[in-house]
């Protein structure tokens, strides 16, 4: 009994082995269907099919995972390879001897999963840019620490992201007008550079392949990877498999950590292409992405250009689209922080066409493309800068006052998967921010640097050198800081103008400050809080039409005035300029 139950396992064993080799003699007889193709003129590893892309996916499993081939299989087909008597009978030795010389080539690859078809691909989560949801508390115990450990470790879920196919489709999001848009005839080619550090495998791959699979081969130079010190195993010798067989994808890697800035700067250097792209680690680029970015540049390159962002939840990965109608574009406040508004009047009138690209005073700073020569003249980023924060601002400041402009091309849409937290840990005894942001203001704000420097109470720290900045500005002879203000964005408020500033501190309890807690959320409610100094939460300007504000905030109160002296009902809402419940008195002896 024992020796027969011995028996039959063995032939159990040989059935994955049986598989795979009538899997290898499959997919190499179908060549006409699948055909293994390594070097395309795109360069990238793709088994390619007559059908057409969408329905085509190509899972490479190595063939030493026969593990998780033997899991792939159903038990029906299982059944069925037993029954053969020898899988490879039916083929002539000549193809055979063909077949196992191609497997060679392959170094062992093979498909194991037949193309899919358009059913399949439904089935498949989040496919056309659609939400996965799954219900956590029907994962076993190990898929649920799967699961917590994904959103802990990337702040998105991971677990999602991983379900989701690397090249999954997307639906076209694009305005109809865009399919019919006219593009210069000499569009150059762009290097796209990404920079990742310690990204999740499938978001940074995803960003590869949507950048690969949805570019014009002629218009894609390369793809530069810069690996910014990563320590996760999968983005080492797993990354550089990964990436092996993807022809125009080149990986960099630094020696320590440098942050956002610097790493950009190392794939800059490096990078061949006519045009710099940048795009953040996490995102997936839609049909027709890259055309409309480099229009503008074909025509004049002095513009940097910014994709249209959408969202790609954090949670489902769903992909939402922005009409173009709803487009907003940058500005910033006086603490020099990057925000959002709607796109001015002026500009939707002075645009003829649906499709134009719209004029933007700043970028958010992690999508854009830029020539690369002029890139240069602008001395690309400040090397001074470290990680993160500021640079956009830099750089949306040095293209508008020294000759260039910065546009959002409305028919590029790019999916950005948006973090509520930054899951990297930054170097504690410095504020990175504030030293970016002082060497920005000390170079390009002129005198209304002073802004700033009052929201920070005046404490520059040590920003070190900014001379050799100082000297570009120069070079290229850059419009001062009020004449951008005057045309770029006549719509920002100059708290020069106000009336007064400071803290609002209680009159009965001088410790007390009125404080706004956080700018970011609306109405939050403004409350009474010990005084701390540092200008921030606690800083107010009284404008010449009696607003007090902070930044686009402007205190506020619901319903009457008797309402005031209950507890909160004072807020901070966005300024409207109406007056009304936004209007207040200074009274000097108080
Ligand atoms: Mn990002």
């Amino acid at each position: 009994m024992i020796f027969r139950r011995r028996g039959l396992l063995k032939y159990l064993f040989l059935i994955p082995a049986l598989w795979l080799i009538a899997v290898v003699l499959f997919s190499l007889r179908s060549s006409t269907q699948v055909q293994p193709d390594v070097n395309t003129d795109q360069g990238e590893l793709i088994l390619k099919t007559d059908q057409n892309k969408e329905s085509s996916t190509p899972t490479l499993i190595n063939s030493k995972s026969s593990k998780d081939n033997e899991e792939a299989l159903g038990v029906h087909e299982k059944e069925k390879l037993a029954k053969n008597k020898h899988p490879d009978e039916d083929h002539p030795q000549e193809e055979r001897d063909k077949a196992r010389a191609q497997a060679k080539e392959m170094k062992g690859q093979v498909q194991l999963m037949p193309p899919d078809k358009k059913e399949n691909l439904k089935e498949s989560p989040g496919e056309m840019g659609n939400a996965v949801n799954i219900d956590k508390d029907k994962l076993t115990r190990e898929e649920r620490v799967k699961f917590d450990a994904g959103w802990k470790n990337n702040a998105f879920n991971q677990y999602i992201s991983d379900m989701i196919r690397l090249r999954r489709s997307l639906a076209d999001i694009r305005d109809p007008e865009c399919k019919k848009m006219e593009l210069h005839p000499n569009l150059t080619d762009a290097s796209v550079i990404i920079i990742f550090h310690n990204e999740a495998r499938s978001a940074l791959l995803r960003t590869v392949y949507s950048v690969l699979d949805r570019s014009p081969s002629p218009l894609l130079h390369e793809v530069i990877l810069v690996d910014d010190y990563s320590d996760k195993e999968h983005l080492k010798l797993e990354l550089e498999d990964d990436i092996k067989d993807l022809k125009k994808v080149r990986l960099l890697r630094t020696s320590k950590r440098e942050g956002l800035i610097r790493a950009r700067l190392k794939g800059a250097v490096a990078a061949k292409g006519k045009v710099l792209i940048f795009l953040d680690s996490h995102c997936e680029c839609t049909e027709g992405w890259l055309e409309p970015l480099l229009d503008p540049i074909a025509r004049n390159p002095k513009v940097a250009v910014v994709p249209i962002i959408e969202i790609i939840d954090d949670n489902t990965f769903h992909l939402v689209s922005t009409p173009i109608q709803n487009i907003q574009v940058g500005g910033f406040d006086w603490n020099l922080i990057f925000n959002w508004h709607v796109t001015p009047d002026r500009e939707m009138k002075r645009r003829t066409k649906k499709t134009d690209p719209i004029r933007s005073p700043t970028m958010a700073g992690g999508l854009f493309a830029i020539d690369r020569d002029w890139f240069d003249q602008l001395g690309m980023y400040d090397p001074g800068m470290d990680i993160w924060g500021g640079e956009n601002l830099e750089l949306s400041f040095k293209v508008w006052t020294c000759g260039g402009e910065l546009l959002c091309a409305p028919c590029s849409h790019i999916g950005h998967i948006f973090r509520k937290r930054s899951p990297y840990e930054w170097p504690k005894d410095v504020n990175v921010v504030k030293k970016n942001t002082v060497r920005l203001a000390e170079v390009w704000l002129d005198d209304y640097k002073k802004y700033y420097y009052e929201r920070i109470n005046n404490d520059l720290g040590n920003y070190g050198d900014v001379s050799d900045r100082l000297k570009i500005r120069e070079r290229l002879q850059c419009k001062p800081f009020k004449w951008y203000l005057d045309n770029v964005y006549p719509e920002q408020f100059i708290p020069g103008e106000s009336l007064f500033f400071g803290e609002i501190r209680n009159r009965g309890n001088k410790e007390v400050c009125l404080d706004s807690q956080e700018v970011e959320e609306s109405d939050k409610p403004v409350i009474g809080y010990p005084c701390h100094g540092q200008a921030g939460n606690q800083f107010f300007l009284m404008s010449k039409i009696n607003e007090i504000r902070r930044e686009e905030k402007c205190l506020d109160y619901s319903g009457g005035e008797q309402q005031l002296n209950q507890p909160n009902k004072l807020v901070s809402f966005s300024c409207h300029s109406m007056r009304g419940n936004q209007l207040w008195d200074y009274e000097a002896s108080s």
